[in-house]
């Protein structure tokens, strides 16, 4: 942590000497990535004189609407953007804007918490041991004496409730559980956090998660499949970001030692979400050999195909 706050001192004389800063959320938001960027908008534009946009390529969904400053969100850079600070990306690729980030003419800030990431830009701030992007950010805001208020305390914890699966999820450390009593302290809104983040679902959505796990088979290894196809999905009515959290009940099966999840999108992709149920899978590395990359338990791929259905047959002999 202390070299990640020297160099943290370090992204702030940058961001001093920028005139326009964006604060880049990945595609397909969260609560880590969209907490994380306004938390981060609200501290320095307190702190800072220049000013701060965050952009998000992909809308927020609703669950997320509750963050406050949410509508400040842009879809695009900003073409007067002199400094870049990317949070929760992984890769480039993650935020839909990899030509800005590889440009090389503008510098580049990589905070984040993903094991994958591929270190890019100019000043990386990367712990692979928090929980989530906004755990950093809390330990970083501390040692650097920025305040903040109760409702940026919110974002932070969001983010935290988030990553960790309302603490239910392995990388929920000792560090993790103080800094949540910590913002709590702060008047983040636990209760409130937890009732947008989890329990706001459409009918829809049930309806959808309901075709998923219905389509769950278990092969002979312990592995968990289930899939969506497009046309499953237009029969829900539901729409294919109402996927997200399906896999989690996925994961819940007592024989699943890992749990994979195949959705087709429009766009003719395959999105394969994988979550290891057991300690000795590092599905990561798995969702690395498809292109794609995580955290060792929950890992995602995107790659061009269909979902066709495989049958086998066999002779079942008679005494
Ligand atoms: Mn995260």
């Amino acid at each position: 942590m202390k070299t990640l706050i020297s160099t943290f001192k370090k992204a702030l004389k940058t961001i001093e000497n920028s005139n326009h800063c964006t604060l880049l959320s990945h595609r397909h938001p969260d609560a880590d990535t969209i907490g994380s960027a306004l938390a981060m908008q609200y501290v320095l534009n307190k702190q800072y004189p220049g000013s701060f946009t965050c952009v998000c390529a992909d809308p927020l969904p609703e669950s997320l609407l509750f963050l406050k400053q949410n509508h400040t969100i842009r879809k695009k850079i900003p073409s007067q953007t002199d400094c870049i600070i990317a949070l929760d990306c992984s890769t480039p690729e993650q935020t839909k804007f990899p030509d800005v980030i590889e440009e090389k003419n503008i510098p580049v800030i990589n905070i984040d918490h993903h094991t994958t990431n591929t270190r890019y830009g100019n000043i990386t701030i990367i712990n692979p041991h928090a929980a989530s992007t906004t755990e950093i950010l809390y330990h970083l805001f501390e040692a650097t004496h920025l305040s903040y208020s109760s409702h940026i305390a919110t974002c932070l914890l969001a983010g935290i409730y988030n990553d960790t699966g309302s603490f239910m999820h392995s990388n929920t450390t000792q560090e993790t559980l103080k800094t949540a009593g910590e913002l709590q302290k702060k008047g983040a809104k636990t209760q409130k956090i937890a009732k947008k983040l989890f329990n706001t679902h459409s009918v829809e959505q049930l309806r959808l998660w309901g075709t998923v796990l219905s389509n769950a088979r278990l092969n002979d290894k312990g592995t968990l499949v289930s899939k969506i196809s497009t046309q499953e999905l237009e029969e829900t009515k539901a729409s294919s970001r109402e996927l997200a959290g399906v896999i989690n009940y996925l994961n819940c099966a007592r024989e699943a030692r890992m749990t994979i999840l195949l959705s087709e999108d429009i766009h003719g992709n395959i999105q394969g979400s994988m979550r290891a149920g057991k300690d000795d899978i590092d599905v990561s590395a798995l969702c690395e050999q498809f292109g794609g990359g995580g955290h060792k338990k929950a890992a995602g791929f995107t790659i061009p195909g269909k979902i066709v259905a495989q049958e086998t047959w066999k002779i079942e002999p008679q005494d």
